[in-house]
């Protein structure tokens, strides 16, 4: 199959371009390395020291791989490029991650704010525009995220429909499937609910198949193509913006860092490790929906776990601390989680559940890189709101002060 990543620069796009191009698909990545641009403007890194594009891509051409192509367009911003290169290309299937991914970054400051929705509906709408300006019979495949549904409900979370009843102004009762109630905690999530609305749209109008992969917080960092060779290896992001918590708690504990919990710790959150998450784009793309059915809705995760509990594991394996951080996001001090998610494992997914190999492995390579840990960047400088940014700054005489680094700006002011 022809195949277009859309964000296959990124910590989840560029071990799927492996995996799809190993398997033998005819895979392109489309990418405007805007990811790379934001470390550089937080003053970050990415843990691992990862390559150029073209230095990644010779390497895997070097050591066995089929040619993967690569093109560097803004999806939000260049629509005619993108045009261009779907009818050029082809695509059977696009999988498009090509989107600003972080809560704490889109909730930095109006500017980012105003990024991460410009940018990431953008995307999502041009990318669908072009499918159907192309007159392409090409499958798109999204990854949402778990946190549309936010993150409790009434019962198990269903995959993406749910069944309502509404009451009339006459008193009468029809009941209707619809999308699931969207109820976002930050920007970015909320940018994800957007999108769902846009799927929904293009697929009832012009009957484009779609998959929307509502994945949990994803763990791990290298995939067994990453692992072929050093040029190859995956991103792996520890910072206060763009680290997700087991990542963050594992190179914490790798430099003595005490475990940065926040709040009560009592949060309860979905996660998938990343050599599932690149299985689950196989079996999606291998899978695609028939014409005409509605858009398809997966929830990509393969466990729940409490963040305390988190931290507890991390710190019985490495002997870290716990530390205790005034919450920088208005969220529930602690949920129950319960989700549906039987989709990707009818298709064939065998879930890698958490296990003490799996966290040593990554504990040995936030080991191997640690004097590439900037220790300032490990707090969280993006607050929720004026009230979360007080108590962290030690203004709310109930928290202690979180320790602090310096603002960055968002790439939409340069
Ligand atoms: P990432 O930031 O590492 O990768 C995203 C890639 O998209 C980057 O390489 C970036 O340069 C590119 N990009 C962003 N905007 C673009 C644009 N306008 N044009 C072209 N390229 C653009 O993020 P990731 O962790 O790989 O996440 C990928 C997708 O998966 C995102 O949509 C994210 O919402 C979703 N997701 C990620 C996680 C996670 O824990 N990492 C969990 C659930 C869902
Ligand atoms: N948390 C801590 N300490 C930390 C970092 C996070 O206690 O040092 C807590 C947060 O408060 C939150 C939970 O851990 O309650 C998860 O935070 P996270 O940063 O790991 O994940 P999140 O911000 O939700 O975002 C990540 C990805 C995003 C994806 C989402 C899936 O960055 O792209 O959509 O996970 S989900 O969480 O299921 O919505």
């Amino acid at each position: 199959m022809r195949v277009a990543i859309l964000g296959g620069d990124g910590f989840c796009g560029w071990p799927a371009a492996l995996r799809l191009s190993a398997v033998g698909h005819d895979v392109s990545i489309v990418d405007n390395l805007s990811r790379r641009r934001i470390d550089v403007d937080l003053g970050t890194q990415s843990l691992t020291p990862i390559e150029t594009i073209d230095t990644r891509l010779e390497d895997w051409q070097r050591r066995g791989g089929t040619r993967i192509g690569f093109v560097a367009i803004d999806v939000a911003r260049d629509y005619a490029r993108l045009l261009t290169f779907i009818r050029e290309f082809r695509p059977e299937a696009i999988v498009h991650y090509a989107e600003q991914r972080s809560a704490p970054y889109s909730m930095r400051s109006s500017a980012e704010k105003r990024y991460t929705v410009e940018n990431n509906v953008a995307a999502t709408h041009n990318v669908l525009c072009a499918v159907v300006e192309s007159e392409l019979d090409c499958h798109v495949v999204h990854l949402g995220t778990m946190g549309v549904y936010g993150y409790s409900g009434t019962g198990p979370i269903p995959e993406g429909y749910a069944r309502a009843k509404f009451e009339g102004l006459d008193g009468t009762w029809t009941e209707r499937e619809i999308l699931s109630p969207a109820d976002p905690g930050s920007v970015y999530h909320m940018t994800k609910t957007l999108d769902q609305l846009l799927f929904s749209f293009y697929n009832k109008n012009d009957r484009i198949r779609i998959t929307d992969l509502h994945q949990g917080v994803v763990w791990g960092t290298n995939t067994e193509e990453c692992l072929r060779g050093e040029a190859l290896v995956n991103r792996f992001d520890y910072d206060g913006e763009y680290g997700t918590v087991l990542n963050r708690f594992l190179v914490q504990a790798a430099v003595g860092h005490p475990l940065t919990v926040y709040g009560s710790g009592g949060q309860t959150r979905a996660f998938i490790h990343i050599r599932d998450s690149v299985e689950c784009i196989r079996l999606a793309i291998e899978h695609p929906p028939s014409p005409g059915e509605r858009v398809r809705i997966f929830n990509q995760m393969t466990e729940t776990h409490r963040v305390a509990d988190l931290a507890k594991i991390v710190a019985r394996l490495s002997g870290a601390a716990i530390g205790e951080v005034p919450n920088p996001r208005r969220e529930a001090d602690s949920n129950e989680l319960v989700v549906t998610r039987s989709g990707l494992q009818k298709l064939g997914l065998k879930p890698t559940t958490l296990e003490a190999g799996l966290l040593e492995e990554i504990l040995g390579v936030a080991k191997k890189y640690a004097q590439r840990v900037d220790r300032e960047r490990i707090a969280s400088t993006s607050y929720w709101n004026a009230e979360r940014r007080r108590a962290a700054e030690g203004k709310d005489p109930r928290s202690p002060p979180a320790s602090s680094s310096t603002p960055a700006r968002s790439p939409a002011d340069r």
